[in-house]
């Protein structure tokens, strides 16, 4: 088989390169080692930058995130028992975010490909990319038992932080930047309405807690949990306890609760990989760099560096110029580290750390009550949590 992008990974930052070459005519082939429902029963992130969206329009897969998706213009940083809210929408001259499942982008993108009859090979085992310091990079992989090879122009490495695209790359040529926290977020989705209209990010003595949503009659809860925890010993009352103790009074006491129907523990890194690019093979989203979750970055990331790679692509096929390629690493690692960064400081100041003391703890304090006292603070975290410009 021969494709002219051969893109590893059906993730959104896969799907989403492969939907923006379709439409700009350039063949593209997606393969995973999962297959279709697998994916699409991972809960991952909710809150979508504008950027993301534009992407989405740009994809002609937007209909239903417009007509589902919730916007968002603020949200509340909850500390001492009281609430404080940071307006999104005021702070950054008007722009908000969009509140909509990973999940549902993924499927959005996967039923408008599969209408344009894109290959999608699923089920894959072994994918490997080779020859990519070459003019004739290939993948390889095995389906159903057969040996199978896909001759291409270009790599795309989709394929998440487990994937074989940056294992395929020799340790010389790349250096990894990282950072493990000493926790993670225990998360459930419950068929209850959001406790509040808008996001609700606590920092309490007993530890972290984050009030999302899927929609209005849908929550996503998280609460921080230590890193040796198992999901089995968290029932859901004792979920619902916990979470109702890290929240200001009047939620806790407005907080509806119902079984849960999914309960996943998710541990916090956040992880560069750099360059992001390699002769013909390009590192994409969470195969190149992971952030914690406080900042809601994680597959925004993932969409600007789709941005990026398809302008390259793009001026490679329609304008003969390779000036967007090779530009690829440094225009993407430039907006990475900046949401690495801003991911990093939320997670810090919002979250207790099993080592820290009393300095620390007033220290935190201090940076709290300044954020939600200055207006030069309070427009930073918004500028960043809305999305830097591409
Ligand atoms: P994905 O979504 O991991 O997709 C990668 C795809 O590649 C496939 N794959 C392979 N295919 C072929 N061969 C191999 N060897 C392969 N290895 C892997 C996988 O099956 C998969 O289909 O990466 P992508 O597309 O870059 O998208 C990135 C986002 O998914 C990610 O940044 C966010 O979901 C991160 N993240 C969160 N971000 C937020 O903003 N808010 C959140 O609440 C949030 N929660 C999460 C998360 C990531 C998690 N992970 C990665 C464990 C919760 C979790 C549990
Ligand atoms: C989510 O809804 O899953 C979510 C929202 C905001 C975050 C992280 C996760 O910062």
């Amino acid at each position: 088989m021969r494709t002219q992008i051969a893109i590893i990974g059906s993730g959104p930052s896969g799907l989403l390169l492969g939907q923006l070459l379709t439409e700009a005519g350039i063949d593209n082939v997606i393969i995973d080692r999962v297959d279709r429902e697998y994916i699409l029963g991972r809960v991952r992130a909710g809150v979508l930058e504008e950027g993301t969206v534009a992407l989405m329009d740009h994809a002609k897969a937007s209909r239903r995130l417009h007509a589902e998706g919730l916007p968002h213009d603020g949200f509340s940083l909850a500390f001492d028992g009281r609430d404080h809210r940071i307006d999104l929408f005021g702070l950054t001259g008007g722009k908000r975010v969009t509140v909509y499942g990973q999940t549902e982008l993924t499927r959005d993108l996967m039923d408008r490909r599969e209408a344009g009859g894109a290959t999608t090979i699923y089920d894959a085992t072994d994918v490997q990319p080779h020859d990519f310091e070459t003019a004739k990079p290939y993948i390889t992989f095995q389906k159903d038992g057969t040996a199978h090879r896909i001759d291409c122009d270009f790599i795309a490495g989709c394929d998440g932080f487990h994937g074989a695209s940056r294992k395929a790359v020799p340790d010389r040529a790349i250096t990894g930047y990282e950072r493990v926290y000493p926790f993670g977020w225990l998360g459930i989705l419950s068929d209850v309405a959001p406790v509040s209209h808008e996001l609700i990010y606590a920092n309490h003595p007993r530890g972290f807690a984050l009030c999302s949503m899927r929609s209005e009659t849908r929550s996503r809860y998280y609460i921080q949990c230590a890193l040796d925890e198992t999901v089995e010993s968290w029932t859901d009352d004792r979920f619902w306890d916990e979470l109702r103790r890290r929240l200001p009074a009047h939620h806790a006491e407005a907080l509806e609760t119902a079984p849960s129907f999914e309960k996943s523990i998710a541990p916090l890194r956040s992880f560069v990989a750099e360059p992001m690019r390699f002769g013909r093979l390009f590192l994409v989203g969470d195969a190149a760099h992971i952030v914690p979750p406080t900042g809601a970055k994680g597959l925004n990331l993932a969409a600007s560096d789709v941005n990026y790679l398809f302008a390259g692509l793009l001026e490679h096929y329609a304008e003969s110029s390779n000036a967007g390629i090779d530009a690829y690493s440094q225009r993407a690692l430039a907006r990475v580290w900046k949401a690495v960064r801003f991911s990093w400081w939320m997670t810090t100041m919002m979250h207790r750390f099993p080592d820290s003391g009393p300095f620390d703890q007033k220290i935190q304090e201090a940076e709290l009550d300044y954020l939600t006292h200055s207006q030069a603070a309070s427009k930073a975290l918004a500028e960043n949590y809305v999305g830097l410009p591409y």
